[in-house]
């Protein structure tokens, strides 16, 4: 092996520039990557990280004690198991499938056609500052029916929270700031929660507060924990995949083209975008007991981090993984949302995400609504572009260019 190669650090500012230039040297010489800074595995195979995410019992969702609960106030989904996790993923899952994710793609729509309005006139858009931030956070605040006129201190609190769980090293001062973020949204939650259990409407946090497990109902705790699970699982990754979709479909006219005339591509689109470019690039996990990987052993106790974008291409799993490509037969696009995904953006096994059914019918949404808006789309000339996070990543903007609407009233539905 050579200097270079033992010098590899994921920590690296070469490696945050482009992390897919390092995913085949990675699976190739070091599928079982250490980094010593942080006493962590990097696995980049398919197999490997399939592996990890399906058996629960020899690695555990423990390492989230640390990463997620600080900042979630309490226990979130993925740190539950057994007959509790049942039973409380179920609560959350109805409140993103059937007649309620129905009046949630009424919001999206509604959402959308405010937010894009004022930049149609301009023929000027940066889908991720301008328009993808406010969207993901306006979308998620109607799904728990939260007061939208809070969206930016909510949205700053949310920053914080996401730093906290996504991060790989983090200052004593940035810890502090998230934590600040955390309490600050925990005491904006809890009245809201008081006021739901004196009168529950239809909404999530409402269905929360009245469901019982055991007979027993859950505490302020536990329901601002899942509150703040949700809100960052459904807005943290939001506008990644918005920005990542056109952008990948914008660099490939011929499939733009294809999508634009039949929008029942969208899902395939969505799908594969996900897949060549997943949003959130690392699942952390903790290895329950020693286990070997391609002959390197994972001591127990340590944290395993699947590499979702390296495992996402790799040969083994799909033909030409480089290539972004709609059609291609081995994503299965019409199991890409479910259990039975062959990509693994939304990880796989028993904490599989809840939200994927939820995240296509918003993604498909405002995807078919801004398309026929956003005509002659391009990327505004003169900004480099650019990708930001290891843990979640995407573009740090994307400034596009279009032919100017100037006749746009927002359909009432
Ligand atoms: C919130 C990275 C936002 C989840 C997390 C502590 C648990 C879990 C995820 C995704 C996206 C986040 N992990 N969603 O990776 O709920």
């Amino acid at each position: 092996m050579s200097l270079i190669d033992s010098r590899f650090s994921i920590l690296s500012e070469d490696f945050a520039a482009d992390p897919y230039r390092h995913f085949a040297r990675l699976r190739e010489r070091t599928p079982v990557h250490y980094e010593p800074e942080t006493g962590s595995y990097f696995l980049s195979r398919y197999q490997d990280v399939k592996r990890v995410l399906t058996d629960h019992e020899a690695f555990s969702t423990e390492t989230l004690q640390e990463r997620a609960e600080p900042v979630m106030r309490g226990p979130v989904l993925a740190q539950m198991t057994g007959a509790e996790h049942t039973a409380k993923r179920k609560i959350v899952i109805r409140a993103f499938t059937g007649p309620a994710l129905h009046e949630q793609i009424q919001a999206v729509r509604t959402n959308t056609a405010e937010l894009i309005a004022p930049f149609l006139p301009l023929g000027r858009v940066d889908l991720v500052n301008d328009f993808g931030k406010p969207f993901g956070v306006h979308v998620t605040l109607d799904v728990l029916a939260l007061d939208k006129k809070d969206w930016r201190r909510i949205a700053a609190w949310h920053s914080g929270v996401a730093e906290f769980i996504t991060s790989i090293v983090l200052t004593p001062e940035r810890r502090r700031h998230c934590l600040d973020c955390a309490e600050q949204l925990e005491a904006y939650l809890l009245p809201v929660i008081e006021q739901r259990r004196r009168h529950p409407g239809d909404d999530l946090i409402s269905t929360l507060c009245t469901a019982e497990f055991d007979g027993i109902a859950m505490s302020d705790r536990d329901v601002t924990a899942l509150i703040v699970n949700v809100l960052a699982a459904a807005t943290e990754p939001a506008d990644k995949t918005l920005a990542l979709l056109f952008k990948h479909l914008i660099d490939h006219p011929a499939q733009l083209a294809q999508v634009r005339q039949d929008p029942g591509l969208l899902p395939a689109a969505i799908a594969e975008t996900l897949r060549y470019t997943p949003p959130v690039q690392l699942i952390p996990r903790q290895a329950e007991q020693d286990a070997v990987f391609a002959g390197t052993t994972v001591p127990a106790g340590a944290t395993v981090f699947c590499m979702i974008g390296a495992a996402n291409r790799d040969p083994d799993a799909f033909t030409d993984p480089d290539t972004f490509d709609i059609h291609r037969p081995d994503l299965g696009a019409a199991r890409s949302f479910t259990a039975a995904a062959q990509h693994l953006a939304f990880g796989t096994g028993l904490h599989q995400c809840v939200g994927a059914a939820f995240a296509r019918a918003e993604l498909e949404t405002v995807a078919a609504m801004l398309l026929p808006l956003l005509d002659q789309v391009r990327h505004s000339p003169g900004h480099p572009y650019r990708e930001t996070g290891l843990y979640t990543r995407g573009p740090a903007s994307l400034p596009l260019d279009f032919t100017p609407v100037t006749d746009f009233t927002p359909v009432p539905h």
